[in-house]
């Protein structure tokens, strides 16, 4: 259970509050080790996974320096290839530190073991080139099998990961009876269902339509916008080798559990979707889901959850259609009858049941939801009724990012991905030019996609969803900056950040090791692994909420480093569906747009103004070094062309004349 947005965080700490008192009443749990504190080691912070050899290439150095330092760039062999000075860029607003930036763009030779110096300080070493985008992708899909519920995780599939299928039961699921937060009762029902499968959603093993909503539209975006980057046989799950590709696959084990969540026909709301299936407590942390469970109910249908679904099957009955069109037409019908559902009952909020085992993911504003089911289904059936609708909401063609409670850039993005919609395209590049605004504000010294009030529980999300719309904007501009600005959103996400840590397990020398997971509490004596890779933290949150973040000093702290790598903290520190959902668009767009680009010749602008950094020459003395080396994998010798000077130069020349400008500009 997961939330990102500020205004629902009192609901939820109340929540994991009484989870918490309930578990210390059931018992203690098996305490897991408590981490280090946190600080960060070093102060240069880079992409700690890598760059590709053309893309823009900054790392941040903490000084209160109030004039340029040297820097030093030096391959796996400890050799100099570059030298030059950084650029003062003063108080960075969100964390407090006093930032330099190093800009080495112009170096473009592929290695591994790179790393700066400066001020007395080294960075964690990095590559540069093709980057490993290709295998990030494949890891932020894995994810999705690793939280399968209803099935036994493999050996052959699941390595490390492999655990007894957990909640089987949900196969047979019936209506919660009792009282919400405001006093309503909730009679049982006389029927069943069938919810079995779906992912679970996040560090709990509850199952939510709406967040589920999201999650599956993400994946199954990536795929619609470019189906040849998925193929059958990527992800080592039961599925591969059945000729389908495999994120469809795994998408659709989401897809089964949102229609199974749909109240059957014949009952007073027929047609709706149930807003959530989970116990009646939340688990132990860390521990296993159970096989069976007879306190998990489905919870009172909502408007919202049902609209997602709406959304959700439309999206499925397009992207079956060609591939199994019985499925595509069930989805169909699921679709409609959900649409006409959520119309009969347009304000059917999600009700609270604090006291309980799951999150309340409620939503008081749907008309985004209804927006974006009726661009789904036009897109799914070409039916003007649907484009009438909205049309007419066209005040939610939005210029704005998503999450799970604010869904109508889905419809937008859709719209302008799949119906190929001049206006919603338009509307995701004005909402790209305000996140470049965001990224180019002189106090935004890490360049983080997240605007300063958006440090929020689930930040790393918003700077994902962010980096999908800065990447549209580039498939509908063409336009190079907004390549770049997508490329900086995952060097923030990966190590150029105030904590110089990796979000994402396994990738970084200093990455995510202690998520807040049931399964992955990262003790492996006790049966509990650490995480895969590919998995993102939720990552700084302005006002944590739990009690590990509290013991660790966060309160109080500057928002981008509120952070601690936890396994308690579930406000910092927790892993989501729909968090690991745009991690895998991201570095899928990376790998299949960005790399062929960016990894590859560029071409460069016309110099505006002299060069101000040096390159080294070849035979320059290698220096000594007091990080530890990387044993290096490519060829030592650095091959520096005189095209490539050539390139360097003019390239350097432009960066000097926007870092005048820049000057300038903060002077005045
Ligand atoms: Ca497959
Ligand atoms: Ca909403």
């Amino acid at each position: 259970m997961v939330l990102s947005l500020r205004k629902f965080l009192p609901a939820v700490v109340g929540l994991f509050l009484l989870s918490v008192a309930v578990m210390a009443l059931a018992g203690p749990a098996t305490a897991a080790p408590s981490p280090a504190p946190f600080t960060p080691r070093r102060q240069i912070s880079v992409n700690q996974s890598g760059y590709y050899s053309h893309a823009p290439k900054v790392a941040v150095l903490v000084s209160d320096s109030q004039t340029p330092l040297a820097w030093t760039l030096k391959d796996g062999g400890g050799q100099t290839v570059l030298t030059g000075e950084t650029a003062v860029k003063g108080p960075d607003a969100t964390s407090g530190d006093a930032v330099h930036w190093i800009d080495f763009s112009a170096y473009v030779t592929p290695g591994k073991g790179y790393t700066l110096a400066a001020d007395s300080q080294i960075s964690d070493p990095f590559e540069i080139g093709e980057t490993n985008y290709g295998a990030l992708k494949i890891d932020a899909l894995r994810y999705f099998y690793l939280n399968r519920s209803d099935i036994a995780l493999e050996q052959q599939y699941a390595g490390a990961w492999t655990r007894p299928a957990g909640h089987v039961s949900d196969s047979k699921v019936t209506c919660y009876a009792g009282a919400d937060s405001t006093g309503k009762k909730w009679p049982a029902c006389d029927y069943t269902l069938d919810a079995s499968g779906g992912w679970y959603d996040a560090g709990d093993y509850g199952k939510y339509v709406v967040n589920g909503g999201i999650a599956l539209w993400t994946l199954l975006n990536a795929y619609e916008r470019n189906p040849g980057a998925f193929a059958d046989r990527a992800l080592n799950i039961p599925e591969s080798g059945n000729g389908v590709p495999d994120i469809l696959d795994e998408a659709r084990w989401e897809m089964e559990f949102l229609l199974g969540m749909q109240v059957p026909e014949g009952q007073p709301l027929a047609g709706m979707a149930h807003h959530k299936l989970h116990g009646l407590r939340w688990d132990a942390m860390p521990g296993l889901p159970p096989a069976k469970s007879d306190t998990r109910f489905l919870f009172p249908p909502s408007t919202a959850a049902t609209l997602n679904l709406a959304a959700t099957a439309a999206q499925c009955a397009r992207v079956w259609k060609s591939i199994d069109a019985d499925f595509s037409a069930r989805c169909l019908t699921a679709a409609e009858t959900a649409w006409q559902a959520a119309s009969e009952h347009p304000a059917m909020l999600a009700a609270e049941f604090p006291a309980l085992g799951g999150g309340p993911y409620n939503d008081d504003k749907v008309a985004d939801e209804f927006f974006w089911a009726a661009a789904e289904l036009y897109l799914a059936t070409g039916n003007p009724e649907y484009q009438k609708f909205y049309t007419a909401a066209s005040d939610q063609l939005s210029s704005r990012s998503m999450f799970w409670g604010g869904t109508a850039p889905l419809g937008t993005i859709s719209l302008a991905t799949v119906g190929q919609d001049a206006a919603a395209r338009a509307a995701v590049v004005k909402f790209a030019d305000e996140v470049l605004s965001t990224m180019q504000d002189s106090a935004n010294g890490y360049l983080s996609p997240v605007p300063a009030t958006g440090y929020v529980w689930g930040s790393n999300s918003v700077a994902l969803n962010r980096a999908i719309l800065l990447a549209l904007a580039y498939d509908f501009t063409g336009e190079a900056r907004y390549l770049d600005a997508a490329t900086e959103g995952m060097n923030y996400l990966l190590g150029r950040n105030a904590l110089n840590f990796s979000f994402i397990s396994g990738y970084g020398m200093q990455s995510l090791a202690h998520p807040h997971h049931r399964f992955w509490g990262n003790q492996p004596a006790k049966g509990f692994p650490p995480p895969p890779p590919g998995v993102l933290a939720g990552g700084p949150n302005g006002n944590p909420a739990d009690p590990a973040a509290s013991a660790a000093g966060l309160v109080g702290k500057p928002p981008a480093k509120s952070y601690v790598d936890d396994v308690e903290s579930y406000s910092t520190n927790e892993v989501a569906i729909n968090w690991n959902a745009p991690l895998a668009w991201v570095a899928a767009y990376l790998d299949d747009t960005a790399r062929p680009i960016l990894s590859g010749p560029r071409l460069a602008p016309t110099p505006t103004a002299a060069p101000t950094t040096t390159l080294s020459s070849p035979s320059a003395t290698p220096r000594p070094v007091t990080a530890t080396p990387v044993p290096p994998t490519e060829p030592q010798t650095p091959s520096v062309s005189p095209g490539f000077m050539v390139g360097g130069a003019i390239v350097l020349g432009l960066f000097a004349a926007a870092a005048v400008v820049i000057w300038q500009r903060r002077k005045s």
